[in-house]
């Protein structure tokens, strides 16, 4: 199939035609085929200028909040906003309590904003490439003010949040060792912390909790990650973490950071899309249930995974 095939759904999507959007997002995180693909490329060409904000967290953060308060914020400036959430218990996947919905409302049928929810099963090739996708579905669609949400424990949910371009890590305060324990995981990924729920006691003592952790690794390219406090459900500190992200897209910018990244994380892309498309070629040429009694021959220690792959390879012609 070529792009001609597809090009009104194109045109719908570059209108921003909600229900294409939906369809194509649908495809897009179930079953990409090579006339996905295609219709990718062509809508490729038509994205740029679109610019991604990661916001990860604990379950229960208020991530969610945040993002439907932020959302607000670039609405009111005139900015059309795409959101992914990544989170089983968002109130965007319908998981929330009936108030929450009720509070979403208003941004649900505005249709400068579009909310989609992704669950972490799906296509081959992972989470970030499927959310990749969505949000390049979305700035066709003339989202240019992009967010992703994820929970942030699991490798898969930390590594979408990190190809963002500016990332936002949410704490709540009164964690205590959990700061210890989760800097490992998204501590150094953090552009700008977020300490919501600052109505509650200890917003102070967990910024200065955070502030000890940072102050451990001073980042290479000379960031200093600001630290803000917000009441998400009051709106409170919202203003001030939109200008902690402009004025970390003015550093990125400035410093030719934004583009040096850019192209380290598209080599990545690059790399990443390889091996899904080599191993989806082997599975497709081999069989799933070929691959399972290989797996199983492995698991009864009949054969090395080095030989395996070797005869895996040979078999599917990959081999040189
Ligand atoms: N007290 C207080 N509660 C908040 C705040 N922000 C969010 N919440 C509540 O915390 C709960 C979880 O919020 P949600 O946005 O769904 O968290 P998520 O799981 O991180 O997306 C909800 O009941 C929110 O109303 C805040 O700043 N202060
Ligand atoms: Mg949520």
């Amino acid at each position: 199939m070529d792009d001609l095939e597809r090009r009104d759904e194109v045109r719908n999507i570059c209108r921003g035609d909600v229900r294409q959007l939906a369809r194509t997002l649908t495809e897009v995180e179930n079953s990409p085929t090579e006339s996905t693909r295609n219709l990718l490329k062509a809508l490729y060409r038509k994205t740029g200028g679109s610019w991604v904000m990661g916001i990860t967290g604990s379950p229960g953060a208020g991530k969610s909040t945040l993002v439907e308060a932020l959302a607000r914020h670039y609405r009111k400036a005139g900015e059309k906003v795409g959101i992914v959430a990544v989170d089983p218990t968002s109130p965007f996947s319908g998981g929330a309590l009936l108030g929450d919905r009720v509070r979403m409302q208003n941004l649900f049928t505005d249709p400068g904003v579009f909310i989609r929810s992704m669950a972490t099963r799906g296509r081959l090739g992972g989470l970030s490439s499927a959310v990749d996708d969505a949000l390049l579905v979305l700035a066709a669609g003339g989202f240019k003010r992009l967010m992703v949400e994820t929970v942030g424990v699991g490798q898969d949910e930390v590594d979408v949040v990190r190809t963002a371009d500016v990332v936002l890590v949410l704490l709540v305060p009164g964690m205590g060792d959990d700061i210890q324990s989760i800097k490992a995981g998204i501590m150094e990924i953090g552009d700008i912390f977020v300490i919501n729920k600052a109505d509650r006691p200890d917003a102070m003592k967990t910024e200065r909790e955070i502030r000890a952790v940072l102050s451990l690794a001073a980042r290479d390219d000379g960031w200093d990650p600001p630290i803000v406090q917000t009441v998400a459900t009051r709106g409170q500190g919202i203003d001030e973490v939109a200008e902690a992200v402009e004025a970390y897209r003015r550093f990125t910018d400035q410093e030719g950071a934004a583009s040096r990244r850019r192209a380290f994380l598209c080599r990545q892309k690059v790399l990443e899309m390889i091996r899904d498309r080599m191993a989806q070629q082997v599975v497709d040429e081999i069989g799933p249930e070929e691959l399972d009694r290989w797996a199983q021959r492995m698991a009864n220690r009949e054969v090395d995974p080095y030989t395996l792959v070797d005869r895996i390879f040979e078999r599917s012609g990959l081999t040189k």
